[in-house]
């Protein structure tokens, strides 16, 4: 193991629940949300304790320490990605408002009818939907980067899309369903290459692998802090500094002006301009804290723990006759396994395995058009973190040998 998994797992209460006496929780379901660990319930606990008010508009001490805290925090993340400034990230509630954020501004203020958007067949639905809205108000023209068999993005198809003059390519960098880390540099560098501006959803990658924005020269990052260790109701976008400047703003209200008269007003530079309203200020500590958690294991470290952990269950779950995983192998994805098991339907193999407290998601995992792709109404999926462990590998595969007997 390259992680130090016991130490870890110490950190995060929860993983020594027991949800029925004598069975322990194991949780597999970590791309839907991952589990925090002490510094960062300690952390917002403490802005609680000593020192909560609101930011940005007081000037007495705890005013002062809030705001300090709340920028600070902004600060990690922006380092945390390599982002060039701190005013280059926006405090959202979670990826989807990021997404939206972007389609709202960005989008409303430079598409017009006919123009085109190209996204993928992978997309979690809060990267289709925005899009939908805004091609039934506007007229603009979706187009789709095409999944493989093995769940790979086919990336002949993609150029000859990208031969249409698109105005903007959206995509994921890790597929929720598939565990496909996608080729995001490239990606950009064609969409780049055709005009076009770039949206990475890194809602599953930016928890899971050392992602740079520089580096990659995205225009727009979208992540949520509940999958990487920190608390929800907060995410982040990253945006370039001249893309954010010259956007208009996404809500109105108080923080995001310069100045207000009662029939006009000036926007805040950024990153204000787009945080209208009191924000999540103890979730931006929380948020903060789990940054410096990840950095104190390593992005690398914890990307090499996962490619174990994913590699030891495919080798297990595909020993299993009648259980099918999808998505491609595991030198390509991160840790992700979404089966189906013959006969038996999704939610009935779940449940079963709650029987042994083992917590797996199953459904379409907001990824309804991949499953459609697959001819599959859903599947149920195992998901892995920096906690996980082959133990509870084997514990998931022991079970669906209990869902068998089950139903024979
Ligand atoms: N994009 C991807 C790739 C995701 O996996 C998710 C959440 C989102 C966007 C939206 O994130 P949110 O924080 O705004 O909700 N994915 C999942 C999941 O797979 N199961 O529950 C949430």
């Amino acid at each position: 193991m390259s992680l130090d998994v016991t130490s870890i797992r110490k950190q995060f209460p929860i993983l020594n629940r027991e949800v029925r006496p004598g069975v322990k929780v194991v949780y597999l379901d970590s791309t839907a949300t991952s589990q925090k660990p002490e510094p960062v319930i300690e952390a917002m606990n403490d802005y609680y304790r000593r020192f909560n008010a609101n930011i940005h508009r007081g000037v007495h001490t705890l005013a002062e320490e809030a705001t300090a805290a709340y920028e600070q925090a902004r600060e990690k993340i922006a380092k945390f990605i390599n982002a060039p400034a701190a005013r280059e990230i926006i405090y959202t509630r979670n990826t989807t408002e990021s997404i939206n954020l972007v389609a709202y501004t960005w989008a409303r203020a430079n598409l017009k009818p006919g123009d085109l958007v190209i996204l993928t067949e992978m997309e979690h639905h809060s990267n289709l939907v925005p899009w939908h809205i805004l091609a039934a108000e506007r007229g603009i023209r979706l187009e789709f980067i095409p999944v493989t068999d093995d769940g790979l993005l086919d990336l002949d198809a993609y150029r000859l899309l990208l031969s249409q003059d698109p105005k903007l390519v959206s995509f994921t960098h890790m597929s929720n369903v598939l565990g496909t880390i996608t080729p995001a540099q490239e990606i950009i560098k064609l969409a780049h290459e055709a005009g076009a501006i770039t949206i990475v959803d890194g809602a599953q990658s930016v928890p899971h692998l050392k992602v740079d924005v520089q580096k990659l020269d995205v225009d727009f990052l979208a992540f949520s802090a509940h999958k990487m260790c920190g608390p929800t109701g907060i995410g982040a976008l990253y945006g370039k500094a001249n893309l954010l400047e010259a956007m208009p703003p996404f809500m109105g209200g108080g923080d995001m002006i310069k100045e207000v008269k009662l029939r006009s007003f000036r926007p805040n530079s950024i990153p204000a301009k787009f945080e209208a309203g009191t924000p999540a200020i103890a979730e931006s500590v929380g948020f903060g804290a789990a940054v410096d958690f990840l950095n104190s294991i390593g992005m690398e470290n914890v990307a090499a723990h996962e490619h174990e952990i994913i590699e030891y269950a495919l080798e297990r779950l595909e020993e299993i006759p009648g259980v099918k995983v999808f998505g491609p192998s595991a030198d390509k994805k991160g840790g992700v396994a979404s089966f189906t098991f013959d006969g038996v339907h999704p939610h009935d193999v779940a449940q079963i395995l709650d029987r042994d407290g083992i917590a797996v998601r199953a459904g379409h995992h907001c990824a309804q058009p991949l499953h459609e792709k697959f001819g599959i109404p859903a599947t149920t999926r195992a998901s892995f973190y920096l906690y996980s462990t082959k133990d509870e590998v084997d514990a998931l595969v022991n079970g669906i040998y209990n869902v068998k007997k089950v139903f024979g």
